[in-house]
């Protein structure tokens, strides 16, 4: 028995071999492969905020990934980029360090009206805006009003230039509505080149609610109506009837895009402006109005002329909508109004 159990167990000599062929072998690992340098600081920040970016997309497709998920409606909107490859900007999209960097220079407008009784919406409208839209960034705000005495200067930061435009009060809201396509022709040829790269074009019943910044801009860009997003293209409120400049057959368009919140470079703006413009005159000769205005002359345009960035509800939301709860910002929200009231 002894014997045997003996003559199964290796011999001491043997054990200290294998031991030595092994650290000689561990030992020639070590010099064959070089061990890798410590990552620099550079690469250790980046490989660090890609991993804050990772986790930062991941909690913030977690609501669209619900409405995804809960609602059998269309959901092109929800998608991040369009049929023709423009981004779709939902929060967790985009990095804004990166952004901010290449936008380190540019020059953003914000071109508002705030007409007869809508001068009160003016206010809280600018200092919203100072807390909230292109923090860090240089800003000139373009008022028109009927009521320049009347404008309450915000307390302004560093770079954010106010400029106070008189303009003719039309009697009709419809008009007064229209007439920025008009204004918006003779600014974006006449002055804003010198003054600015990219326009953005706001209603101004509306507060900046959370961040709004360089990740909107683009050649051309239009937010998406917070009311259609998730419908079938059927039922958007495009001018329909052919005789219509605004005119959109049944089966083209992809989103209904509202003109609360629309903007891009100068010279696209100029376009935009001129097309819609010269409709809303086609129109008026022919004694029509289409639908929603200017806003039926934009979506027009954008259907043919497709935006380069398109911007998800999050840019215009009204707190009185359902499903506000798979919004995660509610970055730009109507102000709640009596329409009858402000319009007369
Ligand atoms: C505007 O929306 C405002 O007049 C409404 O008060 C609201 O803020 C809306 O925008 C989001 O079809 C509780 C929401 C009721 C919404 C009704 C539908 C209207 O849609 C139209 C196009 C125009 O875009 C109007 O501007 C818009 O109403
Ligand atoms: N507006 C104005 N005075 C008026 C009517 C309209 O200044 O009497 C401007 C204002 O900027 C407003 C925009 O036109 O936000 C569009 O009108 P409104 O907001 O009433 O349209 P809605 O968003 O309710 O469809
Ligand atoms: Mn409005």
């Amino acid at each position: 028995m002894q014997g045997n159990s003996k003559s199964m167990l290796p011999s001491r000599t043997y054990i200290i071999g294998t031991l030595v062929v092994f650290i000689l072998f561990l030992i020639g690992i070590c010099i064959q492969i070089p061990t890798p340098a410590a990552p620099s600081k550079q690469e250790e920040t980046n490989h660090c905020s890609d991993q804050v970016t990772e986790k930062a997309i991941e909690l913030a497709h977690c609501e669209r990934k619900l409405l995804v998920k809960s609602v059998n409606k269309r959901k092109m909107a929800l998608n991040v980029l369009t049929p023709w490859l423009a981004p779709i900007i939902w929060d967790g999209t985009y990095n804004l360090n990166i952004l901010d960097k290449q936008h380190s220079s540019t020059r953003i407008g914000l071109f508002v009206f705030a007409v007869k009784k809508y001068i009160r919406f003016l206010q809280p409208f600018l200092e919203s805006a100072e807390r909230y839209f292109m923090v860090g960034h240089k800003v000139t705000y373009y008022v028109f009003t009927d009521k320049v005495d009347e404008v309450v200067k915000p307390k302004m930061a560093d770079g954010r230039i106010l400029q106070l435009h008189n303009v003719v009060a039309d009697q009709r809201w419809q008009d007064v509505s229209m007439r920025r396509m008009e204004i918006l022709t003779v600014y974006t040829k006449e002055y804003m080149p010198s003054e600015i790269d990219y326009l953005v074009c706001a209603d101004v019943d509306m507060v900046f609610n959370d961040h709004v910044g360089v990740e909107i801009l683009g050649d051309l860009f239009a937010t998406i109506h917070p009311v259609f997003f998730l419908s079938e293209p059927q039922s958007f409120t495009y001018e329909r009837r052919p005789i219509s400049a605004a005119y959109i057959p049944y089966g083209q368009g992809d989103f209904y895009y509202m003109a609360a919140f629309y903007g891009g470079k100068v010279d696209e703006i100029y376009k935009l402006s001129t097309t819609c413009q010269n409709g809303i005159i086609e129109d008026k000769k022919k004694n029509i109005e289409a639908l929603w205005q200017e806003e039926s002359h934009l979506n027009r345009y954008l259907v043919y002329n497709k935006p380069t960035k398109v911007l998800s509800p999050e840019y215009i939301w009204d707190t009185n909508l359902p499903l506000g709860e798979f919004i995660k910002k509610k970055r730009f929200i109507a102000v709640h109004k009596d329409h009858q009231e402000v319009r007369n």
